[in-house]
């Protein structure tokens, strides 16, 4: 017996792909994306700041967000914030580190975990090492080791920006931001990067990364992006087993399933995302229930082993209010949340769109100030052409129980609840042109999902799995909707754009 089960975990071992770490439950969190210069100051110069974070903890928690993402909090000249001077530090503008640490002890506290946004494909050009490299290049001292850390050239070309008064040019794959790309085949600047780490995942004690624009690490290379990021992977979980990473890479379903080969705990799903993805699509579809499980079934089947991290908008994309043409029908805005978070995985939200803000075009009119009230609001970010918002505030909408904010946090606190939804495997129990029935188990849990996406009408449907509960009914559109529970199984009538969640424990 002992020797039968000696081979069975020899072979159980040999299977699993050597980098995937174990991956932890509060990995699929409800997570939240925050830009913090425009969501909530705590000391009246109108940017947002750490403190304003902490302050926001009450509703972040009420609202079941499990789970924070910081857009960079580093140091650095833009508004923005992805093109870093200095990697260990706080923005002064933000706070110190020691509101960091605050911030994080406060999430931690609560049992919210929170990631930061890594940008190390490139750096600021007022960046130390940039600076250093570039003045030794004016020198004509190429000894400097900071040259090394770049990707100068004497040949002119695309993505090629001159450093004045040299004859050397430097790779920059954003144009235009003064942000030279990294020479991440450098192994000193790859122990810069185990530092940056240490110190975030140690000192700080965050819970993980965002990655930034993975796909330009050296750029249209696959393969070559993810060897680094499997060695990025491996080095946070030697510095801390079980801290998350979640990775930009803007592209195809397939590339994003070859990336799940680093061992990155997840990749955004950009395919789910905006006014062409699959939750726009399926809102806009003839036989929504149909589409919805195609594309369900496409991603599964892509990413079988890595959690999936579906967003239907971020700071990047037009706001989903308009890529979902929801600004007068918040009945689609609430029925795309309860459709991309029942996808399963670990669920996405940019602040914001949990009150339908709106914003598309110029970057920074995608990250305008948070509409708590009239009153209560940072400054709006530079640069901002157009500030609109189509949907009430907070404030407003917390006092209605029919508010999209009001439906995100029921959704949430489901999701808390039931864990299966998030973290199960999905078996398609069935589906038709407006109807779709999922079911998740994971460890004693078996939750069954019956989903009306039917935007008219109201769906009869009789359910033969035994033993199962109600939990929750959620409606979208505010239609009446019950659910019989038998000992054979259930019957249901659901309104449009209603959701009903059975669980068996
Ligand atoms: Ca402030
Ligand atoms: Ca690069």
């Amino acid at each position: 017996m002992k020797r039968i089960l000696t081979i069975l975990l020899i072979a159980v071992f040999i299977s699993m792909p050597a980098s995937i770490a174990a991956s932890e439950e509060w990995h699929y969190a409800n997570w939240y994306e925050i830009f913090v210069s425009s969501y909530r100051d705590s000391d009246g110069d109108g940017i947002g700041d750490l403190r304003g974070v902490i302050d926001s903890l009450d509703y972040i928690e009420d609202m079941g967000y499990t789970g924070i993402w910081l857009m960079p909090v580093m140091p650095s000249p833009s508004y923005h914030k992805y093109d870093v001077t200095d990697y260990k530090n706080i923005a002064p503008e933000y706070g110190t580190l020691e509101d960091m640490k605050a911030l994080v002890n406060a999430c931690h506290e609560r049992n919210i975990r929170i990631i930061i946004d890594m940008p190390v494909n490139h750096t600021s050009t007022r960046h130390p090492w940039f600076l250093s490299a570039a003045e030794a290049l004016q020198r004509r001292n190429t000894e400097s080791p900071y040259i090394e850390y770049y990707n100068f050239t004497e040949k002119e070309g695309m993505n090629k920006v001159k450093v004045s008064g040299t004859g050397w040019y430097y790779e920059e794959q954003f144009a235009g931001g003064n942000m030279p790309d990294l020479n991440l085949e450098n192994e000193k600047v790859l122990q810069e990067i185990e530092d940056i780490f240490r110190f975030w995942l140690t000192d700080i004690d965050a819970d993980g990364f965002r990655f930034d624009a993975v796909t330009s690490y050296f750029t249209n290379n696959t393969q070559k992006n993810t060897a680094l990021l499997k060695k990025l992977k491996d080095m946070a979980e030697r510095i801390k087993p079980g801290s998350y990473i979640v990775a930009e890479a803007w592209t195809s379903l397939t590339d994003i399933s070859a990336y799940y080969e680093s061992g990155i705990d997840s990749f955004f799903l950009f395919p789910a995302s905006q006014a062409e993805g699959y939750i726009a699509r399926t809102i806009r579809a003839r036989s929504p229930g149909s589409t919805y499980v195609k594309y369900l079934e496409q991603v599964y089947e892509a990413i079988p082993n890595g959690i999936i991290a579906p967003f239907i908008g971020n700071h990047d994309t037009g706001r989903a209010v308009g890529s979902l043409q929801a600004r007068s029908s918040p009945e689609r805005a609430k029925f795309a949340e309860a459709l991309v978070n029942l996808m399963g995985g670990a669920t996405f939200t940019y602040y914001g769109e949990e009150i339908g803000m709106v914003g598309s075009g110029e970057d920074p009119n995608k990250r305008l100030a948070m509409y708590w009230n009239d009153e209560d609001m940072t400054l709006q970010p530079p640069g901002v052409t157009s500030i609109e918002y189509a949907y009430p505030s907070v404030d407003e909408q917390i006092r209605d129980e029919n508010s999209l904010l009001n439906y995100c946090k029921r959704l949430n606190h489901i999701k808390i609840a039931v864990p299966s939804i998030a973290r199960g495997k999905t078996e398609i129990l069935d589906s038709g042109s407006s109807h779709a029935v999922l079911k998740r188990v994971w460890e004693e849990e078996t939750s069954v999902i019956v989903i009306n996406l039917s935007a008219k009408n109201a769906l009869e449907y009789e359910l033969n799995t035994k033993h199962l509960s109600l939990y929750d009914v959620l409606s979208a559109s505010g239609g009446e909707s019950y659910c019989e529970v038998s000992e054979n199984g259930a019957s249901l009538s659901l309104a449009p754009y209603t959701f009903a969640v059975l669980v068996k424990k």
